[in-house]
């Protein structure tokens, strides 16, 4: 790297405001609600909070529909909450980094309103139109929360483009006016003094509907450098591209800082890898470790000094980790705290999604009626209809649907896990008497202080920011690896299953332990038999 920067050295903490803390028991989070919790925030030691959409929606998708980027949602507060927050939030060391979701708006944004009035209204280019091909859709894009993207608008006989739901519709970034419009928007938000911002599927934005083309369209790359000089360049803020689908080779050129267009990227590789292969998300497979370690691997040492990533297992639209890649029925502590070690001593920047830091997990339903996430509903009418039998349908809902993420945060063993003091928008995880903050904080064993520890390690220790990556050669099952770093080098081994496996490294000479789950003296290396989930982190000398 040309230049260290903060947010190479920080970790960042992601807030799902809707289902974090209720302050006025309406049942919603909202922002006073979280201006309540950032001592617990600073308590923990993360450095940002990514925080999910607060604007003003009519929540077809959960604020991800945008209606105003000026204005706060109702249900959440008001703009003065808003400033309350930034200025709270940097009072203790902690930036703010917004959602920018500017792929598409809501049809209730003005904008969208003003370009259904007619072909001729000023706003009509905003969006994408097409005519009818064969008195049908235009072709057969389909969108990614199921259905074709093509909506028909009868008053002007014309298709419009939706990726997401048809309350979304796509912005036309091949308009110069448009680009003009988001840029002063950031600068708005620059100016209250914002951290950074999230691009939410900002892999979309150079898209050629008539071509098919939708990712990493041909002047993707050349928006991000128009847009950089024209906000955030020289700034040092935090920005990080939701970008679906990159390899090593893509994510360098969003982040390479020589091309000036954004700090790191979200891939998803490893995501992907309990998936059958060209199926969807729906379509479930055992993880096979190896493929995670190859993946972590060619991730860490291809990006070199050209690229910055991000470190991640959870976020709003993906599974609690603990339920999918740990154990967390009879190795929930063990194993989430396992899958936090291994993934903090990795280079990138961590993102931990609320609630992954008490180890949080899924929950279950029987029926689509307890489903509120658009993505499943939409996924489970389309199955129906194509024959798929409901307990299927349902059991997908329960390994990889949204909602799993959504419920609302484990404060306490109080009514509603003190979350709200009404009735909550979705319902709290019953296991929340056994799982909660107050818990986690007055346990001092607790994944919570494995997590805070990670964190302030990572402050501590540039090995950990800056090292070099070595994978080592160990049973498929244990997921070993040095960091390196001006002749230090620090060993750490996880071992990534329900069974106890024998671990083989006897030319390294293990010194002092700096993080582990269990309490265990390491003196060889040589036929060590390691416990389930047993992980450990211990400088070699
Ligand atoms: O997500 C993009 C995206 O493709 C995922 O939502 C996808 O639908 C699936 O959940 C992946 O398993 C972003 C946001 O993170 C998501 O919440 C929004 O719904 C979506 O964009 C539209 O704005
Ligand atoms: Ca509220």
């Amino acid at each position: 790297m040309e230049k260290r920067h903060w947010w190479q050295e920080i970790v960042v903490y992601q807030v799902y405001p809707r289902s974090f803390k209720d302050s006025n028991g309406d049942g919603i989070g909202d922002l006073k609600g979280i201006i309540s919790k950032l001592d617990y925030l600073q308590k923990l030691g993360i450095g940002a909070v990514w925080l999910s959409p607060v604007y003003k929606s009519p929540n077809d998708d959960n604020g991800y529909d945008i209606a105003d980027y000026r204005a706060i949602m109702d249900e959440f507060g008001t703009m003065a909450d808003m400033d309350d927050l930034i200025r709270e939030a940097n009072k203790r060391n902690i930036k703010i980094v917004m959602d920018l979701v500017v792929n598409h708006t809501s049809d209730e944004n003005k904008w969208f309103i003003e370009a259904k009035k007619g072909k001729d209204n000023p706003y009509r280019d905003y969006y994408i139109w097409a005519d009818p091909v064969n008195g049908g859709v235009p072709n057969d894009l389909e969108s990614t929360f199921s259905g074709s993207a093509w909506q028909f608008d009868e008053a002007s006989n014309q298709y419009y483009l939706h990726l997401f739901s048809k309350k979304q519709p796509d912005l036309n970034w091949q308009n110069k006016k448009v680009r003009q419009e988001v840029y002063d928007m950031m600068n708005y938000w620059i100016d209250k003094g914002i951290g950074g911002f999230r691009m939410d599927v900002i892999d979309l934005i150079g898209k050629i509907p008539e071509k098919k083309i939708t990712g990493n369209g041909p002047q993707l790359h050349e928006f991000l450098q128009e847009m950089n000089k024209n906000t955030f360049g020289g700034k040092d803020l935090l920005t990080v591209g939701e970008t679906w689908g990159a390899t090593p080779e893509i994510a360098k050129l969003y982040s390479n800082p020589k091309r000036h267009e954004l700090g790191m990227v979200f891939q998803f590789e490893h995501i992907g890898l309990d998936e059958q292969a060209g199926k969807s998300k729906w379509d479930l497979k055992a993880l096979n470790v190896g493929d995670l370690k190859r993946v972590f691997s060619k991730w860490q040492n291809e990006l070199d000094n050209d690229g910055w990533n991000s470190l991640f297992w959870n976020n709003h639209d993906l599974p609690r980790i603990v339920s999918r890649f740990g154990n967390d029925k009879k190795y929930r502590v063990e194993s989430a705290k396992m899958l936090a070690i291994l993934l903090h001593m990795l280079k990138g920047t961590p993102y931990i999604f609320q609630g992954e830091e008490i180890g949080m997990t899924n929950r279950t339903i029987s029926d689509i009626s307890e489903v509120s996430d658009i993505e499943s509903r939409n996924m489970y009418n389309e199955r129906i209809k194509d024959g798929y039998k409901k307990e299927d349908i349902i059991h997908s809902i329960n390994v990889k649907g949204r909602d799993n993420a959504r419920t609302p945060m484990q404060w306490s063993e109080s009514i509603n896990g003190g979350f709200t003091t009404g009735k909550p928008w979705i319902k709290v995880n019953p296991n929340y008497k056994e799982i909660n903050v107050d818990d986690a904080l007055a346990d001092k064993d607790s994944i919570f202080y494995t997590y805070q520890k990670l964190i302030q390690l990572r402050k501590d220790n540039p090995i950990i920011v800056w090292g070099d990556f070595e994978l080592l050669n160990t049973d498929n099952d244990i997921f070993a690896y040095k960091r390196l770093y001006k002749g230090e080098s620090w060993l750490i081994v996880n071992n990534f299953s329900n069974v106890e496996h024998t671990l083989n490294l006897p030319n390294i000479k293990p010194g002092e332990v700096i993080i582990q789950n269990y309490n265990e003296e390491i003196k060889s290396l040589n036929d060590l038999k390691l416990k389930p989930w047993q992980s450990f982190v211990i400088k070699v000398v």
